[in-house]
């Protein structure tokens, strides 16, 4: 049996420090590499003027929320350091922060969470559902918003061999269970959201279960954030290699938004943008 701790009506805004943010339609999350080997776009934004200038495009585009990353983890990529990911995210976060953004940082690790944090963030979005050591004190001590996301083995080797009985009551079981560890750490629950980790573990028949069942998820009580950018689910099914699957994104973003995601995590904004417009007009007008 899956427990659900949040059984009241479903969020309609996540509380990120200072930022409250609407979720009475569905909020983007615009993709900020500050990465030399991310999937689709390593090596782009590493420079602090080229990542600045790209976060305020995604901004300008229509992003509700700047998430940015200095570790890749594609399948398969190697760790990088602490220090390593500071020094690529720190002067970025920094300043974006600085000019009124709601800034999320993309980190597995506690003391990148502590600095981002002092430095400005407003949301911590971890792929490891904050279970490093540290981790969940370092966020739960914040006002930030957390994302968690599932996620089944690391990055280096969780595409080798996915395994599930059910993986969508596992994935449930295990949203609902870090849920309660941080609401029992203290963190609110309008703090919260929570991601089933498209790719991070996970066959082709895995993922579309997943996005299936969606519902089902969003029924645990807090918000979805959903990440199915440019991701090899797509390329499976189109054939498309990561720069060619714009389209197939969009179609992955509405779908998920039309199963319940609140938030969807992309790296085309614009695009995306105004095909949830067009969704937003359809469903208002009737
Ligand atoms: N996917 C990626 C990274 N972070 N965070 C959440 N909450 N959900 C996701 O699905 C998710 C995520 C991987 O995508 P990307 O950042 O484009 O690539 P890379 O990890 O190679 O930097």
């Amino acid at each position: 049996m899956i427990s659900t701790l949040n059984t009241g009506s479903r969020q309609r805004t996540l509380q990120c420090a200072g930022h409250r943010l609407d979720l009475s339609r569905p909020a983007l999350m615009g993709i900020l590499n500050v990465t030399p080997d991310s999937f689709s776009d390593g090596g782009r934004h590493m420079a602090i003027d080229a990542a600045l200038a790209h976060g305020r495009r995604l901004a300008a585009e229509g992003a509700d929320i700047l998430d940015v990353g200095g570790e890749s983890t594609r399948p398969g990529a190697v760790p990088v350091s602490p220090a390593e990911e500071l020094q690529r995210v720190l002067p970025v976060v920094t300043a974006l922060a600085a000019e009124g953004f709601l800034v999320s940082i993309d980190t597995r690790n506690p003391e990148v969470m502590r600095a981002c944090l002092r430095a400005g963030a407003a949301m911590v979005n971890d792929v490891n559902g904050l279970r490093a050591p540290g981790a969940l004190q370092a966020c739960a001590e914040s006002e930030a918003g957390l994302c968690v996301m599932h996620m089944q083995g690391d990055p280096q080797t969780m595409q080798i061999n996915p395994q599930y009985l059910d993986v969508c009551r596992e994935v449930a079981a295990f949203l609902a269970a870090r849920a309660e560890v941080l609401r029992a750490a203290g963190v609110a629950a309008e703090r919260i959201c929570l991601d089933p980790g498209f790719g991070f573990g996970k066959t082709v028949a895995h993922n579309l279960a997943l996005l299936r069942a969606l519902p089902s998820l969003a029924a645990l009580g807090y918000p979805l954030l959903v990440g199915l950018s440019r991701k090899s689910l797509l390329g499976a099914v189109t054939g498309k290699g990561p720069e060619d699957r714009v389209h197939a994104s969009i179609a992955g973003a509405l779908l998920a938004v039309q199963r319940g995601a609140a938030i969807v995590r992309v790296h085309d904004v614009a695009a995306t943008h105004n095909a949830l417009a067009v969704r937003a007009a359809v469903e208002e007008s009737a």
